[in-house]
C-alpha cells in the first residue's frame, strides 16, 4: 500500500485527489490548519475512514510540516495548499508569497531533512496563472511567463524551486502547470461558481442581480475531478517532468453566465459595453447582471488558453474524453439549484426542493 500526503486536503482539489487516491487504495494523509470552525464541508464525508488520516499543518510553519512528513514518511507528496485567490493576493501578497513560494521551499527541505529525497516523489500545485500578460496563445510549457499578480509572481517561485531541487538533488518533483479547474466544491468566490450560485438564487427568487467585473476575460476551464487524475499521471511518469494540464478550448466569462442562466431557465441577452455592459433577462426585460469595478483587478490576466499536447503524447490525457464546458457548468448549476432550494434566507428555512424537483428548476 503506497502512502500519500496532500498538503491542502480541504480544498477543491484535495478533497477529490483525497478520493482517488483512497479508490487506488492509498493510505491517504491530509493537512488541515487550525480554524474556529471545525465542519470540514469538502471532506465531512471521508473523515472517519479506514486510511484517512488528517494532521495539523501549516505551510507557513516548516517544523509542523517537518513533523509531518517525519511521522507520515510518505511516498508521494501532493503539495496543493495555498492562498489561491488570485483578488485576494492583491490584498494580502506578505501572506501569499509566504504560504504559496517559501511555503513549497519548506515541503521540499522538510522531505530533505527527513532524509526522503530518494524515495518521495512531490507533486508541486502550479498554475496557468503564471503565463499571466500572456506572450503566446496557446500556451505550452515552452511558452515564456509573465506572471501579473502577487499570486502568480509567488507561485512562480514555486515553480522554479521545484525545478531546482529536481536538478541539484536529483529529486523526483514536478509541476503540474494547471489551467483553471472548477466544480461544485469551488470556492464561492471564484467567477464559475460565483455565477452558478447566484444564477441559481435568481432563478429561486432569492437574489436580485449579479455583479461580476470583467466579462471578456477568457479561460480554459476544465472540470476538478479529472484534473486530479493528471496529478496522480505525474507522479506516476518514470520522468520528473513539467506538465501544462487544460482543455484546449476557451470561453469567456460572459459566455459561462449565459450557459449558467439557461441551465437555470433563464434566457439573458447581454446588451453595452465595458462597465455599462447588462445582462437583460430576455423574457422579463429585468436587469439581471451589472458590471462593478470593484471586482476589476489592478493587473487582470485576460487570454488564459492551454495547449495540453504533452500531457496527451505522454501522459495519455485526452481532454476530448473528459467532462465539457458545457457539461460542467450544469452539473455545476444542477448543484447549486440543490443547495439553493434549502438554503436559509434571512431568518427562514426555505425548504423548497419538492416544489423545484416539481416544477423542473432543478434537474
Ligand atoms: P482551494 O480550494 O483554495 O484550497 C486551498 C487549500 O490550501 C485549502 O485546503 C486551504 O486550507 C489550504 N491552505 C491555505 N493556506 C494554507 C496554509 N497557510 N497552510 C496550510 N494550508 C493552507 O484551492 P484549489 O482550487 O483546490 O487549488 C489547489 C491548488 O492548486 C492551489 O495551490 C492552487 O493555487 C492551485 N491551482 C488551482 C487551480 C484551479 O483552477 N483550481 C489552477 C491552478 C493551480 P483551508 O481549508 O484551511 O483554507
Ligand atoms: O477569475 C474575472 C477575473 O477568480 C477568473 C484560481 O484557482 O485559476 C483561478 O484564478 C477571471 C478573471 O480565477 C469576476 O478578473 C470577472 O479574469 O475565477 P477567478 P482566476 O483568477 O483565473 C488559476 C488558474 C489559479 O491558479 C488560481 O488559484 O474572471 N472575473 N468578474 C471575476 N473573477 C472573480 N473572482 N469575481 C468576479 O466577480
Amino acid at each position: 500500500m503506497k502512502t500519500a500526503l496532500i498538503t491542502g486536503v480541504t480544498g477543491q482539489d484535495g478533497s477529490f485527489l483525497a478520493e482517488l487516491l483512497l479508490s487506488k487504495g492509498y493510505d491517504v494523509h491530509g493537512t488541515i490548519r487550525r480554524s474556529s470552525v471545525d465542519f470540514r464541508e469538502r471532506i465531512a464525508h471521508l473523515e472517519g475512514r479506514p486510511h484517512f488520516h488528517l494532521h495539523y499543518a501549516d505551510m507557513g510553519d516548516s517544523m509542523s510540516l517537518c513533523q509531518v512528513v517525519k511521522n507520515v514518511v510518505p511516498d508521494e507528496i501532493y503539495n496543493l495548499a495555498a492562498q489561491s485567490h488570485v483578488q485576494v493576493s492583491f490584498d494580502s501578497p506578505e501572506f501569499t508569497a509566504d504560504v504559496d513560494a517559501t511555503g513549497v521551499l519548506r515541503v521540499l527541505e522538510a522531505v530533505r531533512l527527513c532524509g526522503l529525497e530518494k524515495s518521495c516523489r512531490i507533486y508541486q500545485a502550479s498554475t496557468s496563472e503564471l503565463y499571466g500578460k500572456v506572450e503566446e496563445v496557446p500556451q505550452n510549457e515552452n511558452t515564456p511567463f509573465h506572471p501579473y499578480s502577487p499570486y502568480a509572481v509567488a507561485k512562480l517561485y514555486g515553480f522554479w524551486i521545484v525545478k531546482e531541487y529536481r536538478e541539484a538533488y536529483n529529486m523526483f518533483c514536478c509541476s503540474g502547470i494547471l489551467f483553471n479547474h472548477e466544480s461544485e466544491r469551488r470556492g464561492e468566490t471564484f467567477v464559475t461558481r460565483k455565477i452558478t450560485l447566484a444564477a441559481a438564487r435568481i432563478a429561486q427568487g432569492k437574489q436580485d442581480k449579479l455583479y461580476l467585473g470583467n466579462l471578456s476575460s477568457l479561460r480554459d476551464w476544465g472540470y476538478a475531478k479529472d484534473y486530479v487524475e493528471c496529478m496522480w499521471k505525474i507522479l506516476q511518469h518514470d520522468q520528473p517532468e513539467d506538465f501544462v494540464i487544460a482543455t484546449g478550448v476557451q470561453h469567456s466569462v460572459r459566455e459561462f453566465c449565459y450557459l449558467a442562466f439557461k441551465r437555470a431557465g433563464i434566457e439573458l441577452e447581454f446588451v453595452g459595453e465595458g462597465a455599462d455592459e447588462k445582462g437583460i433577462d430576455k423574457n422579463t426585460g429585468k436587469i439581471l447582471v451589472e458590471v462593478s469595478p470593484d471586482f476589476y483587478r489592478p493587473t487582470d490576466v485576460v487570454n488564459l488558453w492551454g495547449d495540453p499536447t504533452k500531457a496527451k503524447e505522454k501522459l495519455g490525457w485526452d481532454p476530448t474524453k473528459m467532462t465539457s464546458f458545457e457539461e460542467l457548468v450544469n452539473l455545476m448549476v444542477d448543484a447549486d439549484m440543490e443547495k439553493v432550494a434549502v438554503e436559509r434566507v434571512g431568518d427562514h428555512v426555505r425548504t423548497n426542493l419538492a416544489e423545484y424537483l416539481e416544477k423542473g428548476i432543478v434537474k
